[in-house]
């Protein structure tokens, strides 16, 4: 059990690591060898990293299904394909973390199921890839909707998916298959406030193709974590880090830090162990990433707006702004 007192050193050291390196790169990068500090307090040199501050075109360029190639980003959902003019997907320069840019997500209707999610992910190789680190600074605004006004029921935005497996094959039992380790927020009706949720899954996982989805009840697959409000109206920052053990899948374990510097920093540490590959990666690695016919699947990670349950009371519009985002992963 890590003291809170060590994770705030931590903390400090790998604040430090990445002031030095946004010295050394103000916006935006491909990184060898950079290093970040790991939950054991050493520090892991990643074998391919870049860091996004969105002061460049190309760092607003995404790749959807049935396309690939970009530097960053290489898929989101295709609902923006399906529903134009429902994102506002774009460059900001009047809330900006670092730079003079950064990115604002915007649902401009999302009552509608489809046009209520802004997904944007870089794609990793399933059969190779052991640890990403990935973190990002967003800025919630002050006034942002989390409940219904007429119900009081709350509403649930999901912000950060440092794992994303999916996959789409006719060809098994159980066709459509997910797994998702992911932070996001939720408006807690008992303390009254938004607070932070952690969340493995859904599941839809059938490794041996006996229609059962294979680990897992529901109830363990949401977490709210009720002392971490989420700040509104300032720059928080959401840090993780997964480690996929490839002999066996149990024995990984993904870590959370949210970090406030206006509420001394660390909100919540989860080092956990607990189970980090969800499909078979061979299967993933069988399927091309890129759609054909029904054909699918991939390994991914990113940062989202994904806004959820109702279908009446959604905020319109729904806006939040992310800044400095860095990723980096490790074969070993
Ligand atoms: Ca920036
Ligand atoms: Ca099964």
């Amino acid at each position: 059990m890590t003291s809170p007192l060590s994770v705030q050193t931590k903390i400090s050291l790998s604040v430090l690591v990445l002031s030095v390196l946004l010295l050394i790169n103000p916006t935006t990068a491909l990184l060898n060898g950079e290093a970040r500090m790991s939950s054991s307090g050493t520090i892991i040199y990643w074998d391919y990293s870049f860091q996004v501050g969105f002061e460049n075109t190309e760092d607003f360029m995404v790749g959807v299904e049935h396309s690939g190639n970009y530097t960053y980003w290489d898929r989101e959902q295709w609902f923006r394909d399906q529903y134009p003019g429902a994102y506002r997907f774009e460059p900001n320069t009047t809330i900006v973390h670092s730079g003079e840019q950064s990115i604002r997500l915007g649902l401009l209707h999302p009552n509608s199921d489809g046009e209520r999610r802004i997904q944007t992910y870089h794609d990793w190789d399933p059969l190779e890839t052991v640890q990403i680190w990935q973190e990002e600074w967003f800025y919630i605004p002050a006034g942002f909707l989390w409940k219904n006004p007429s119900t009081g029921e709350g509403f649930w935005y999901n912000l950060h998916t440092i794992l994303s497996e999916r996959m789409w094959n006719p060809d098994l039992v159980t066709s459509y298959q997910e797994y998702a380790v992911k932070l996001g927020a939720i408006w807690n009706q008992y303390s009254n406030k938004p607070v932070f949720c952690l969340t493995q899954g859904p599941v839809s996982v059938d490794n041996n193709d006996d229609g059962m989805d294979d680990f897992f009840s529901p109830e363990d697959q949401y977490f709210e974590l009720g002392s971490a409000g989420v700040p509104t109206g300032r720059w928080f920052r959401i840090m993780s880090h997964v480690y996929r053990d490839l002999q066996n899948w149990d024995g990984g374990y993904a870590e959370f830090w949210i970090e406030d510097p206006v509420a001394n920093r660390t909100v919540y540490h989860m080092e956990n162990p607990c189970r980090t590959i969800g499909i078979n990666p061979q299967r993933i690695g069988s399927l091309t990433p890129w759609r054909q016919g029904e054909y699918m699947a991939y390994l991914a990670s990113g940062f989202t707006l994904y806004a959820g349950g109702l279908s009446d009371g959604m905020p319109s519009p729904c806006e939040i702004y992310v800044d400095d985002f860095f990723v980096g992963v490790r074969y070993s």
